[in-house]
């Protein structure tokens, strides 16, 4: 009884506090976002001071990729490619729009309160920075600093929306009066951060001009060993089919940075040091270059390619040759006794590559790659030197932005990758895809050109076959081979009846070898299977539907 009494009585206190308070639920909201909008404005400005990964949204970002479990981060992948990065950064968004809506709320009813939530907020995005690869002290600074601006604003503006009318004055008329005193603060800090966060932007920009001058400035010397010209039937002419070589551009870019690193190629430095090395190498890109070069043409493909993928692309690459470099720091393989059978690669972003120097000194044209199709390597694909083995996966040999090169041994080191469930070793798989038609294309009855590309990089590809609903398997007819390094096209001409069909696709590499149908995950080491397209071929003209 008495406590029922109790509860009514706080109800009743508790609904007569509220009014007044609860109408200040969406001016506490408006506080919150404004507070973090002036926040993250500053953090921009300080992480251009620090170094662009250390700004809160990207760091919490880089955070969460390393530690996305691997099904996630493939289901990522196969759902949104590369706009993964887009929407992981929108995500990261709205969660700290939720929380600073939350703070602002929290703040109207106990200030303090408020404050802790933003700066708790402020720690997990320092912590986040302070988790990445590479991380320096300085990196948590732009979260500690945006938070604390935050924590001042949202002080100021709640300050101004709950301060109580002042003595005297008609109450309608001094609440208006502050109202127009919030609204014009609220105005005041948006127009402030909007534009610390675009001075961050443009100090930003401003910091890497350096390295964008120094990309300019590259000079790509003529290779000592030129790449044979692509020999004219490498691409076929079937529309709809891959460029042989896929252009800069439309290249697929996969990796674990949020902003793509630009490194100053002038003061660039790779070291070649570790197990085994009798002479540790430490050498600029000037030195690099003033080495005998060789270009080559090489197909680098993802192991977290689907079977029928897009993370697949081929490039005429200029650089040098690895096994020249590390025989110069006098590394020996194993099979001549070398006490190293692992290379680990790292980047200016802490990305670190494990590949065999058995294979990286085999004999194949194993690079450390300046140039792509003809031009120093653009940012986004590891400007100014990345590692490229062909018959590699990318993850296991293809370290962008390289700073370093260690030996060590695969029992003694797990590189990033294989720490998250990637196999140590990732020799490319026999894959074919299916170019055209399209899935859920809908050809005319009649001649129908199926095409596409095979790639088993350092075996070749020696046949290619295609087989409609099951039947037999038929013989295609492949591009010319342009070494054994790249992918090879084929093309098929399919006498096509009406209907709903399914077409597959199986390659033959160089060994003999034939492309195994059984289905894989990308998980651990490379999809398997065979591509499948099911296309609905429509009645010609001349027949009735
Ligand atoms: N520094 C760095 N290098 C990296 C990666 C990365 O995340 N960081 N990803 C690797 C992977 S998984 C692949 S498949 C290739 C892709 O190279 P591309 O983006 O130039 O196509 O880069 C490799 N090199
Ligand atoms: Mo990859």
């Amino acid at each position: 009884m008495d406590g029922e009494a109790d509860g009514d009585l706080l109800m009743t206190t508790r609904v007569k506090a509220d009014p007044g308070r609860r109408r200040l639920i969406p001016g506490g909201a408006v506080c919150g976002l404004v507070a973090a909008c002036a926040g993250l404005a500053v953090a921009e400005l300080a992480s251009a001071a620090v170094r662009p990964e250390a700004s809160p949204v990207t760091a919490v970002g880089g955070a969460v990729v390393d530690r996305t479990p691997v099904g996630v981060k493939e289901w990522a992948v196969r759902e949104f490619g590369t706009a993964d990065k887009l929407l992981l950064a929108l995500g990261i968004v709205l969660v700290l729009g939720a929380v600073a809506v939350a703070a602002g709320v929290l703040a109207v009813r106990h200030l303090p309160a408020g404050i802790a939530l933003v700066g708790c907020f402020g720690l997990v995005g320092a912590a986040a920075a302070l988790s990445r690869p590479e991380a320096n002290w300085h990196d948590a600074l732009p979260s500690l600093v945006g938070a604390v601006v935050s924590a001042g604003v949202l002080y100021l503006l709640v300050g101004a929306l709950t301060r109580p009318p002042a003595v005297g004055a008609p109450p309608g008329g001094a609440w208006s009066m502050d109202r127009r005193g919030f609204g014009r603060l609220v105005g005041a800090a948006l127009v402030a951060s909007a534009g610390i966060g675009y001075a961050g932007r443009r100090l930003g920009a401003y910091g890497s001009a350096g390295a964008t001058a120094s990309r300019a400035d590259v000079v790509l010397p003529e290779p000592a060993v030129p790449a044979p010209p692509v020999p004219p039937g490498a691409q076929l002419r079937v529309p709809g089919i891959s460029r042989f070589i896929t252009p800069d551009r439309d290249f697929y870019r996969v990796d674990t940075a949020l902003v793509v690193p630009r490194v100053d190629a002038d003061t660039w430095r790779l070291r070649i040091h570790g197990e085994g090395v009798s002479n540790p190498l430490d050498i600029g890109l000037r030195e690099l270059l003033a080495r005998p070069l060789v270009e080559h043409d090489i197909t680098l493909c993802c192991v977290s390619n689907e079977v029928g993928g897009p993370y697949v692309g081929n490039a005429r690459w200029l650089g040098v040759r690895l096994a020249d470099l590390l025989r110069e720091a006098g590394v020996r393989p194993p099979s001549r006794g070398g006490p190293a059978d692992q290379l680990v690669a790292s980047s200016v972003d802490g990305m670190t590559i494990g590949t065999p120097v058995e294979t990286v000194m085999d004999g194949r044209d194993a690079l450390l790659a300046v140039g792509m199709n003809g031009e120093p390597l653009p940012f986004a694909h590891g400007f100014p030197v990345r590692m490229v083995v062909p018959g590699l996966y990318g993850y296991v040999s293809a370290c962008k932005w390289l700073r370093e090169l260690r030996l060590t041994t695969f029992a003694a080191y797990d590189a990033y990758w294989v720490r998250r469930s990637w196999a140590q070793q990732g020799p490319v798989k026999t894959q074919s895809r299916i170019d055209t038609p399209r899935p859920s294309a809908e050809p005319v009855e009649g001649r129908v050109a199926v095409a596409g590309v095979a790639w088993a990089q350092h075996r070749g590809i020696d046949r290619v076959e295609v087989r409609v609903d099951g039947g037999p398997w038929q013989e295609a007819r492949l591009g010319a081979a342009d070494g054994n390094d790249t992918w090879r096209q084929w093309m098929w001409v399919w006498e096509a009846p009406p209907g709903r069909h399914t077409l597959e696709v199986r390659a033959t590499d160089g060994t003999g070898a034939v492309q195994t149908g059984e289905r894989r995950g990308t998980v651990p080491d490379g999809a398997t299977g065979w591509h499948s397209v099911a296309v609905r071929v429509r009645p010609g003209p001349g027949r009735k539907a």
